[in-house]
């Protein structure tokens, strides 16, 4: 059995997760998730994008949404709305039971990482599932109105803010989660999914150690493109890549993986590209990446495997 880590964030990354574990076994995939853009929300620790990955693969995720939970309802916010808090960020009932478990263990001293291989266990997700930190990493963008939290930017102002840099508060002080680094080491394939780099990669590589763990690695390194024909499938990495002075395209995505990654997948839409990404040095493999559609996840993750493992 092949042994496959994926450093990951959120949407993109939860599926393309789901296509490696439809295509290889949960058993063979460990996940090395963004806590960047964790948060407070009436003093509940929330984890977006690792909770993303675990609703995506227990079968629970809003997949229209893209987060929360599936025939949800939202009965705590609208009394939490009228006694006065605020509720832009929106927690959905069922998802809510989660919070509450997760922050009470917290308080009790179980670590991040401790938490999610208990919730990962007790909603029969089989996949390794680990934060890239148990201490707290925060995703900063200076905007021109000054800089904001991701929520604030992302969902509060509709990430309609350009963004002019990035920075990970508390990254520099963070430790790796107890395994991540084993994990990317002793890997068959690392993957770097089809996620934000900036957003969702890049706090992952900004904790001490992670970054080089996958550069030292004697085996591959492959990215995802996270762009078919210089468009994100959701969100705003296309103009991130714009207000940050890089080329936005599969191009400029696989410029930021340079030294890091071996190969890049490309989407056939981006074919052309290919030679260009060969002359980062980059081996390109063109195959599939959309992987929207539950059903398509995982015959676009076995070629994504075949194309990759020898790779
Ligand atoms: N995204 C929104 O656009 N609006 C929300 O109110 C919102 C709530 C939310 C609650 C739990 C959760 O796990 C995710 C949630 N998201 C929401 C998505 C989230 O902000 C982002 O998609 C990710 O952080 C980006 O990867």
């Amino acid at each position: 059995m092949a042994r496959l880590t994926v450093l990951c964030g959120g949407l993109g990354g939860s599926r393309f997760a789901d296509a490696l574990v439809r295509a290889a076994g949960a058993d063979a995939v460990t996940v090395v998730g963004n806590v960047g853009d964790d948060l407070e929300v009436h003093g509940l620790h929330v984890s977006p994008d690792l909770d993303t990955v675990l609703y995506t693969l227990a079968g629970l995720l809003d997949e229209e949404r893209g987060w929360g939970v599936r025939d949800e309802t939202y009965n705590a916010r609208e009394t939490a709305g009228r006694l006065g808090a605020e509720t832009w960020f929106t927690l959905g009932d069922r998802d809510l039971g989660l919070h509450l478990v997760r922050t009470e263990l917290l308080r009790a001293g179980v670590p991040l990482s401790a938490v999610f291989a208990r919730l990962a266990e007790r909603l029969g997700v089989g996949i390794r599932l680990l934060p890239a930190s148990d201490e707290p990493v925060r995703t900063m963008l200076t905007t021109p109105d000054g800089e904001l939290d991701f929520q604030t930017w992302f969902v509060r102002r509709r990430h309609a803010d350009d963004v002019l840099a990035v920075r990970y508060e508390g990254a520099a002080e963070a430790r790796p989660a107890p395994g991540a680094l084993e994990a990317i080491a002793e890997a068959d394939v690392c993957f770097l999914a089809p996620s934000n780099p900036f957003v969702s990669i890049g706090p992952i590589l900004a904790v001490p150690g992670v970054a080089d763990a996958v550069a030292e690695r004697a085996g591959p390194v492959v990215a995802v493109s996270p762009l078919v024909a210089g468009k994100a499938l959701r969100g705003p990495l296309a103009r991130m890549l714009e207000t940050l002075g890089h080329d936005s395209s599969a191009l400029g995505v696989a410029r930021l993986y340079e030294g890091l990654a071996s190969a890049f997948v490309l989407d056939p839409a981006d074919t052309g590209l290919a030679p260009a990404v060969e002359a980062l040095g980059l081996e390109a493999v063109v195959t599939p990446v959309v992987i929207v559609d539950p059903a398509v996840r995982g015959e676009v993750g076995r070629a994504i495997l075949d194309a990759t493992v020898r790779a």
